[in-house]
């Protein structure tokens, strides 16, 4: 059961000025009964002061398959809980969004499943996640759908509430034809994405990819960044998210991070190169590919593990789908066998860290790290990228970066990898080992300076005025009807 609130209210006392409709709630409980926490991360962050100023609101799954419970105050936030059933979890969470529309839009790096099973509860969700946003925007609100859990919700929710303004934003990559073309419900979500005024990628190769496939697969046609739909006017553009910059050189600055940066140092070993990978533990990051690289640079023998070590630390995630659990096995496999050949008692060429670290363990990481790598097949951005040159506060230190990443856009001065070309990218690593400090600064300056430039507040204030920028002429407030059903 759905906790609503009271649909009799009309429109314009409803509270959110402001709405931001996401698959999960900015809070969650530890434990079921301890009190709700703000969770970490760069979006809730950028979101918050907007959101207080003006009567935010957010949407969403708080996380278990529980009854939703009320909506409730947390941090000068209002949040509304949707409840999502086990069903509702493995239908249109772990199946249609993460075994579907996940391995689709990351260049079917894995087989993606066209299971006809999920794409009813896929519309069932979405259709609730509308409705409790209908009535909990206030007139001429504006809300923010976040993700491709929510593809839908902008169509439904523009036939609910005519008046507000509605922004998408999708946080993966979005794929060329030839790959979209392969979903049976290709119409229905392209309609769907539609239903927002700005609908937002993480590049401009993105928002084309989706203007390409409204002309080819829609009634509707587009060129360049505007879409005619019905006489109204949609924005396809980029909008690439990036990360709290200042939050990150605090931590990066704070004595006590320092000394532990230098405490890591010492127990890898001081005259060692470390490389790091951070990464959510997901088949789209290519992890195995990077734990191959790294073979065959101490195959080679020009590096063993007197003078070299990678630490990976690997964040467990989606484990109830199975290519989660497949791509585990196999990053676990290749570091047993990469740390039997090589390994000596006292010294191994990989650290392995599956969980989660504190953020401050994080960024000491970071600081320690000489070679940063994120390889990932494909990433709609990837904040771990930026993250690591936010810390480089000495323009010491080499980022490798995946060619197939969002970040690689804005931070082209990294050293460049194909994370398909094993070998290409061991030569690559190597280079960036032995890579002399000047060039290493030249690299780090230009690479930190694009990041503080364009920083997550910069993205979040460039997508909320793209959405106040223009006023509907439609629809008036006072005459929508909330009781009106799309189901
Ligand atoms: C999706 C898109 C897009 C990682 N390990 C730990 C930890 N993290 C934090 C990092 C970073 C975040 O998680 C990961 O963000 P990414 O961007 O790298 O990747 P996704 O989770 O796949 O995010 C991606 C992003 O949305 C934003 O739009 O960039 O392309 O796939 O912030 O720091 N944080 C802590 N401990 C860890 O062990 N505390």
């Amino acid at each position: 059961m759905n906790t609503l609130p009271d649909a009799s209210l009309p429109v314009t006392q409803s509270r959110g000025e402001l709405v931001v409709i996401a698959n999960r709630l900015p809070v969650h409980r530890p434990t079921p009964n301890s009190p709700w926490e703000t969770s970490p991360g760069g979006l809730v962050s950028a979101l918050m002061p907007i959101l207080r100023e003006r009567k935010g609101v957010w949407i969403g799954w708080a996380g278990s398959s529980e009854p939703a419970c009320s909506p409730f105050e947390h941090d000068g936030l209002y949040n509304v809980p949707v409840s999502l059933s086990a069903e509702d979890v493995r239908d249109y969470y772990e199946g249609f969004s993460n075994s579907t529309l996940w391995p689709l839009y990351h260049d079917a790096c894995q087989t993606p499943q066209y299971n006809r099973a999920w794409w009813a509860p896929y519309v069932a969700v979405n259709r609730r996640f509308a409705e409790v946003a209908a009535r909990e925007t206030a007139a001429n609100g504006h809300v923010l759908v976040q993700d491709y859990h929510l593809q839908l919700v902008p169509g439904m929710l523009r036939e609910l509430r005519p008046d507000v303004r509605i922004g998408f934003f999708l946080h993966i990559p979005f794929p060329p034809v030839e790959l979209f073309a392969q979903l049976p419900w290709r119409q229905r979500l392209l309609e769907g994405m539609l239903g927002a005024d700005v609908v937002g990628f993480q590049t401009r190769h993105g928002a084309q990819n989706f203007v390409r496939l409204v002309n080819r697969y829609t009634a509707h046609r587009g060129s360049g960044q505007t879409i005619l739909v019905n006489g109204r006017r949609v924005m396809a553009r980029e909008y690439p998210i990036s990360i709290d910059y200042d939050r990150i050189q605090q931590l990066a600055t704070n004595p006590q991070i320092v000394a532990r940066s230098q405490e890591i140092r010492k127990e890898l070993g001081e005259n060692r190169t470390i490389m790091l990978g951070v990464d959510r533990l997901d088949y789209t990051k290519g992890i195995d590919q990077r734990i191959r690289a790294v073979y065959e640079i101490f195959k080679a023998g020009r590096h063993t593990v007197k003078d070299l070590v990678l630490v990976q630390v690997s964040v467990p995630s989606r484990e109830s789908v199975d290519e989660y659990i497949e791509v585990r096995d196999r990053i676990e496999k290749l570091v047993g066998h990469i740390d039997g050949e090589f390994g000596t008692v006292g010294a191994v060429p990989v650290h392995y860290l599956r969980r989660s670290l504190p953020i401050e363990e994080l960024v000491a990481y970071y600081l320690a790290a000489d070679v940063m790598l994120v390889t990932p097949f494909r990433d709609g951005m990837n904040l771990v990228a930026k993250e690591y040159v936010a810390c480089r506060r000495d323009d010491t230190g080499v980022l490798v970066l995946s060619e197939f990443t969002g970040s690689a856009v804005e931070l082209d001065r990294a050293v460049l990898v194909n994370p398909h070309d094993i070998d290409g990218m061991a030569a690559t690593i190597e280079r960036a080992i032995a890579m002399p400090p000047a060039e290493q600064a030249r690299r780090m300056r230009s690479l930190r300076q694009r990041v503080r430039k364009r920083t997550v507040y910069t993205w979040a204030s460039d997508f909320t005025r793209a959405l106040t920028a223009e006023q509907p002429t439609g629809a008036q407030p006072d005459t929508v009807d909330l009781n009106r059903s799309t189901s």
